[in-house]
């Protein structure tokens, strides 16, 4: 049997990812050689696979924080759909892959199953009314296949936003309010899954400089549930563009939120994703 001493078979301190998936399947194989209990053994070999696939990472923030502004600019595409309502927002996954041409996007249904679908689709995806409620109601996620190369190391997890943000302006009928409270819970609990799930989070910070200090701390820890932990999250100041001042002073805006957040969110970054893909495309 080989021991970890054994200097011929020993790996190395400094493993890549596939070198630690090695690592993990030689590990397991001496347990199992050992005769030790399936469970740990089970619980390597599952490892040993995870780290070879790409990291999720989940966009979390509130609505219209420019979450899925900020997803296009990364992607360099304008999948992700812009200026939705926390209605008709679905969970988006954009994966490494080729697309088929006619139907692109799979869909996820709560029911189980899994739909090829094409861009029309998503079209009946963006009203605001019944119809597109609940079909809304019925998606547990969409995806995205995309031969991006950046996608080979992560998949990125577009989510809706946790604010739930009653339209006071316009006569809803009981059915629609039912259904949008259904819709918003469940998106609520898988945002909340995924910030604690993922491999990392990027939680998009909209408009806080206008926030008093307080607001803005208990909006954050409302909407991370109190899970985030700065080992694997960062924070994003979005929209710094929208307003003269915000732009001016950023790095001091950033600087206190990183202060603030030290133990939630390891960087702060200002961004304007808008900007970005206004660059992209001229
Ligand atoms: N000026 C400006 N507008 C932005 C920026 N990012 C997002 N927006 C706008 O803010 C609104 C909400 O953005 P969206 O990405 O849909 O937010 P989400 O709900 O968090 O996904 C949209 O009208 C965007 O065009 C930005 O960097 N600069
Ligand atoms: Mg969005």
């Amino acid at each position: 049997m080989q021991t970890p001493g054994d200097a011929a078979n020993a790996p190395t301190t400094d493993a890549s990812p596939d070198d630690l998936h090695d690592l993990l399947r030689w590990a397991a194989g001496l347990l199992r050689e050992a005769k030790l209990p399936s469970r740990p053994i089970g619980e390597l070999e599952r490892l040993a696979e995870q780290v070879r696939q790409p990291c999720v990472v989940a966009v979390v923030g509130r609505v219209k924080a420019g979450k899925s502004t900020f997803v296009n600019a990364l992607l360099g595409d304008d999948l992700a759909q812009v200026g939705t309502t926390e209605t008709t927002a679905t969970i988006n996954y954009f994966r490494y892959g080729t697309p088929d041409a006619e139907l692109p996007v799979r869909c996820y249904w709560h029911s189980g199953h899994v739909t090829a679908e094409s861009r029309a689709f998503l079209d009946r995806l963006q009203g605001n009314d019944i119809d597109t409620l609940r079909l809304a109601t019925d998606i547990h996620h969409l995806e995205y296949l995309l031969p991006n190369p950046y996608l080979r190391d992560v998949t990125l997890v577009d989510t809706p936003g946790l604010a739930a943000v009653v339209d006071k302006h316009q006569q809803r009928t009981a059915e629609f309010m039912n259904l949008r409270d259904q819709l918003c819970e469940r998106q609520h609990a898988e945002t909340q899954r995924l910030s604690s799930e993922a491999d990392a989070v990027i939680y998009v910070l909209g408009s806080v400089a206008r926030a008093s200090d307080a607001a803005f701390l208990e909006a954050f820890r409302d909407l991370t549930g109190g899970g985030s932990r700065a080992i694997n999250a960062i924070g994003v100041l979005a929209r710094i563009d929208v307003q003269p001042q915000i732009l001016q002073q950023r790095h001091a805006l950033v600087d206190r939120i990183a202060r603030q957040l030290e133990r939630e969110l390891n960087a702060v970054y200002p961004i304007s994703a808008g900007l970005q893909r206004a660059l992209d495309t001229v």
